[in-house]
């Protein structure tokens, strides 16, 4: 047999990687998206994603209307209004507006005719379960956890209903209130029939954990998770830490569970721009580090927003095997930091990482988020995988399709178990 020269490993590499992460099926594992049976919470559809937030935040900058004329108008109008100013005025060259046309590509649909109308009358022709199937198989998305809130009115009745699950869709307990703003969530909890006070006295931990472990049980969290600003510290007496150290981490180690915390975001920098008004902030990630060395048993979970965390956070991975880091989240979700997160993270951390979540709030989203991710994250592993093929190791195509499998929720599904 001739030698096969190392230009044709490397192809053959090469070829291996971009098929294993094409193929891939995906657990994306952070989103807004919810189970079918929540009805109307489940967005999709021409008209949701050209009202994104990301989309508001940018037809804002085009737009010479003011905030209330934008929001008093219908969704549709909302829609008509971004669709000018960010595609047919300006070229759609955002990741966010390249996102929109991906999927619509995606689907079949022509959109070089650029035809608003033609696109909504296809859109309507769909039954929403039949299409989150469609929409799920063209994404290669498996499961989709949601993100799933006590404290959203919307959202709370529908678990208190009680609905059959689609087992597709798993469920995470997010606690931003209860950690973040006590003071109303405690009356919150007082109504729902908790034993608590504001006061965090022995007695009202037991009820914030009786809370947890209620809603654990009911929507089978596969992790609980908080999105937390950049002023976060810990150690620390503020009742974010104290309500952390008492009930929450003593819960999760309870349930066998992780914790997953997102920090920088700075909410309402322009509450003008309503969901699309949050900014970030460089986080202080000594307190993360503080607080996952003082709890080695248990599980933990971080995606931090702020480019200039991800390379501290990825030495801190380094440090805590209790750690596992997750995803490009919301503002690093685009090609350039995609690419800069993953080179990171793969040199320093191998494969024990979850490269990417969608964040998606719309169904038909996943179809772009994960596309593009594919592209940029498959072209970071092209490369590393080749480098092994350059130092005489070869790599057989299982072991790229065991790895790949494992960046894209593989790694987060053992983590967690
Ligand atoms: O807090 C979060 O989970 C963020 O993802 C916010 O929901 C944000 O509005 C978002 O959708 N980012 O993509
Ligand atoms: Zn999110």
């Amino acid at each position: 047999m001739t030698q096969c020269s190392i230009e044709e490993k490397r192809a053959a590499v090469a070829t291996q990687v971009r098929k294993a992460v094409a193929s891939v099926e995906v657990y994306d594992i952070h989103t807004h998206l919810y189970d079918p049976a929540f009805g109307g919470l489940l967005l999709c559809g021409i008209d949701d994603l050209l009202v994104y937030h990301y989309l508001v935040a940018e037809g804002f900058r085009q737009f010479d209307m003011d905030y209330d004329t934008f929001w008093q108008m219908s969704k549709e109008e909302q829609a008509n209004v971004i669709w000018n100013a960010l595609f047919i005025e300006h070229s759609p060259i955002s990741e966010s507006c390249r996102g929109v046309l991906t999927t619509l590509n995606s689907l079949g649909l022509d959109v070089k005719k650029r035809d608003l109308p033609a696109l909504r009358q296809w859109f309507s022709q769909w039954e929403k379960r039949k299409y989150t199937s469609h929409v799920m198989d063209l994404a290669k998305v498996g499961s989709i956890c949601m993100t799933n809130s006590p404290f959203d009115p919307e959202e709370r009745p529908v678990w208190d209903a009680g609905f059959e699950r689609d087992p597709r869709f798993t469920a995470a307990l997010r606690i931003d209130p209860l950690l973040l703003d006590w003071a109303n969530s405690s009356v919150d909890l007082k109504k729902w029939g908790y034993d608590v006070t504001a006061e965090l006295s022995e007695k009202t931990i037991c009820g914030i954990r009786r809370f947890l472990s209620d809603w654990t049980k009911r929507l089978d969290a596969q992790y609980l998770m908080v999105s937390l600003p950049p002023t976060f510290g810990y150690p620390g007496s503020n009742e974010c830490a104290r309500i952390m150290e008492t009930a929450v981490l003593p819960h999760c180690r309870e349930h066998g569970l992780p914790f997953a915390m997102m920090p920088g975001v700075r909410r309402g920098v322009n509450p003008l721009l309503k969901m699309a008004g949050d900014g970030v902030a460089k986080s202080c990630l000594e307190s993360f580090a503080n607080l996952i060395s003082a709890h080695s048993d248990n599980k933990f979970l971080i995606t931090a927003l702020s480019r200039e965390n991800q390379y501290e956070l990825c030495v801190m991975a380094r440090k805590f095997r209790n750690l596992h880091i997750f995803g490009c989240w919301w503002f690093t979700n685009t090609p350039y930091l995609i690419n800069e997160l993953t080179s990171m993270r793969t040199e320093l951390l191998g494969l024990s990482f979850t490269a990417q979540h969608s964040d998606a709030r719309v169904l038909d989203q996943i179809i772009y988020k994960w596309a593009h991710s594919r592209q940029v994250i498959g072209g970071v592993l092209e490369e590393k995988f080749t480098d092994l093929v350059d130092t005489g190791w070869e790599p057989t195509e299982e072991e790229i399709k065991r790895d790949v499998g494992d960046l894209f929720g593989g790694a987060f599904r053992k983590f967690c178990s």
